[in-house]
């Protein structure tokens, strides 16, 4: 059994008074006994026994008053003659004492200090006890007992019966002799009065005279009719704020929701979702609709509700009592407002953007995407493509269709997107939750337009320009071929060689083609070749799906060619009659070095050509082994007459 003489040693010493611990002695049990027999004050081996006084118990002149005043009540014989309060379990954190005019509900079970036995129980009433302190709704030692009591701690009130049912005890009477005073005023932005009951009493019992009772109290909840809400930011978005939550903004956030003791009524997270909500339209109690004003995406904050501007005195569900003091820690995920419209930032804006994007156009671009809480959503980097689509034509949700008007290939943007622009109230599947504002950070690699035609920009022009480059002849060029946004693709430095090629031969992209006609020896062009002119909507090699191509062009040498198929062509009229001027020196026959010379000579005088790219013997032995159809390695009249009637073209002389 504990007697009082372990609790006083246990007391004094948590005070180091080495005089009070000599205060009692050693078998104070008889002295106790005197007045309160054979009953231990606490069912604790380290308790401490306070009498109570507001404010700090720590106070160091006030417990010593308390120390004597507890060596008199406790050391010596007489008549207890006030409360003793034995706190036999505080919490580590008591943001809040209970103060005089303060609601409280809490736990208690009711025992006679006499026998132990029970007169009253809140468990047996199903239900905690609610009502409001130091203002004599409660018996006088219940009054002054719970001042100074934390939440969730619980302690031993044991109350002498002049501050209890005194000399005459209940009776049957369910009236305590302590008065109750009539219902208090409606309270602070509660639309009901608060209804208190009368102090603890057990329904129909007794109480018998002088009893001296003891109330095992737990403490719930405390909140004062003058209480707001109470709001404290534990974390700010570390990105700043670019709008605070204002009433008729949509929220997504996470929550906490405990009673002030701890205990979970609910959580998002038990959801895994986001909790959705208009705000200060009446969706939220009164308390959150207050509470979560103000606040950052990003930002965590606590909010501590009172019962008032919660759920009252009905309480809600199963886990939310009466009465109870609701705490709130939100997160906010995201904030819009119905009204909001698309929000378009401009990051980057290449220099000399001679064209910007309309509906029509096609467009490639990479983005980002986030919730405004920073988390990603998606990104076309991670795919390693660009996202493809036609302009203002529906494609895309109706915010970026709008974005993705009057871009320049470079360009970046920030655009943000709220839900009815972006997917709804719907979202999509895992991948976009309901309401969702939605933030693109895009960057254009090009655009074009299918009936775009290959834009070319001569950027040196050589002085002297006589011939220009056409369809058959045989050019050699350098090249850079580069993505719209600077990523280059190939270039024929990378070779050991300029590329050589026969314009019109099919060898090159169609733009390129283009790009390369009507040039100089010596010039140089920017071709820009959108995909149709280039590879299409498939691609190749390292030029990705419907790509714009930017060709930087030099013109290196260019030689005058022939038509496909011919390997000679005459510049002007062919000689009439052909074989007379073969015939160079009249004898009637044309033997092949008599045939070279008269070919060379052609060519020499400007009037003939050779088909460039080849060698001009060999292509000559070709034209002669034509023309002499017996092969007796000379050319007559006669098989030039059959060629002409013949009307074959090829090799044509
Ligand atoms: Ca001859
Ligand atoms: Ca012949």
């Amino acid at each position: 059994m504990k007697t009082i003489t372990g609790s006083c040693v246990s007391f004094t010493s948590g005070f180091t008074s080495g005089a009070l611990r000599t205060c009692c002695p050693t078998s104070s049990s008889s002295l106790l006994s005197t007045s309160l027999p054979s009953r231990p004050l606490s069912g604790s081996g380290s308790l401490s026994l306070w009498y109570l006084f507001p404010g700090s118990l720590m106070d160091s002149c006030r417990s010593f008053e308390l120390l004597l005043f507890l060596h008199v009540a406790i050391c010596s014989p007489g008549p207890l003659v006030d409360v003793v309060v034995d706190r036999y379990h505080i919490p580590r954190s008591c943001p809040r004492e209970v103060q005089i005019e303060d609601f409280v509900r809490y736990d208690f079970n009711g025992t006679f200090f006499e026998d132990g036995k029970k007169f009253d129980s809140s468990h047996d009433r199903g239900k905690a006890f609610i009502s409001q302190v130091g203002l004599g709704r409660l018996i006088t030692g219940m009054d002054r007992g719970l001042q100074g009591m934390c939440v969730d701690e619980r302690r031993r009130i044991t109350v002498p019966p002049h501050l209890a049912y005194g000399s005459i005890g209940t009776g049957a009477s369910p009236r305590p002799c302590t008065p109750v005073h009539a219902l208090p005023p409606t309270l602070v932005g509660h639309s009901k009065p608060l209804t208190l009951l009368p102090p603890p009493l057990p329904p129909g019992g007794v109480i018998p005279p002088d009893a001296v009772l003891v109330y095992d109290v737990h403490l719930l909840d405390i909140w004062n009719a003058e209480d707001q809400v109470q709001t404290r930011t534990l974390v700010k978005p570390p990105d700043g704020c670019r709008r605070v939550s204002a009433a008729s903004d949509f929220i997504r956030c996470h929550f906490n929701g405990t009673l002030l003791t701890g205990e979970a009524f609910d959580s998002s997270y038990w959801r895994n979702g986001t909790y959705d909500t208009y705000l200060g339209q009446g969706h939220l109690i009164q308390g959150l609709d207050q509470g979560l004003l103000g606040m950052c995406v990003g930002e965590r904050r606590t909010i501590i509700v009172p019962p008032f501007l919660a759920f009252g005195e009905k309480g809600h569900g199963t886990k939310i009592p009466p009465q109870a003091t609701l705490v709130f820690e939100v997160l906010m995920v995201d904030i819009f407002n119905p009204k909001d419209d698309l929000i378009v930032e401009v990051k980057e804006a290449p220099a000399g953007c001679s064209r910007r994007t309309v509906a029509g156009d096609y467009i490639r671009y990479h983005y980002n995407g986030t919730f405004q809480d920073g988390a990603a959503f998606d990104s076309s980097y991670q795919r390693n493509s660009t996202y493809n689509t036609y302009v203002g034509m529906g494609y895309v949700i109706r915010g970026m269709d709008r974005a993705l008007l009057g871009l320049c290939v470079g360009e970046k943007r920030r655009v943000t997107v709220p839900p009815h622009l972006a997917y709804g109230e719907a979202g999509v599947g895992d991948f976009i939750p309901g309401s969702a504002v939605l933030i693109f950070d895009i960057h254009v690699i090009d655009f074009h337009n299918p009936k775009d035609p290959v834009q070319i920009k001569v950027t040196h022009k050589p002085p002297q320009c006589d011939k220009t480059s056409e369809a058959d002849d045989l050019i050699q060029y350098r090249y850079n071929c580069s993505l719209m946004d600077g990523t280059l693709l190939y270039s024929s430095d990378q070779q050991d060689a300029p590329s050589v090629t026969t314009l019109g031969a099919n060898k090159v992209i169609l733009g390129l083609e283009e790009g390369l006609k009507g040039m100089c020896v010596g010039e140089r062009r920017e071709v820009v070749i959108p995909p149709h002119w280039a590879h299409g909507e498939d691609g190749a090699g390292d030029v990705p799906k419907s790509a714009v191509l930017l060709f930087e062009l030099e013109l290196l040498e260019l030689q005058k060619g022939v038509p496909e198929g011919f390997m000679f062509v005459w510049l002007g009229e062919t000689p009439d009659p052909l074989f007379q001027a073969m015939d160079l020196n009249g004898d009637k026959q044309v033997p092949l070095d008599e045939f070279s010379d008269f070919i060379t000579r052609q060519v020499k005088e400007g009037k003939g050509r050779l088909r460039p790219g080849f060698d001009a013997s060999t292509i000559i032995r070709d034209m002669f082994d034509n023309q002499d159809q017996n092969k007796d390695g000379k050319i007559v009249e006669d098989e030039v007459k059959i060629r002409v009637d013949e009307s074959a073209r090829r090799d044509e002389l």
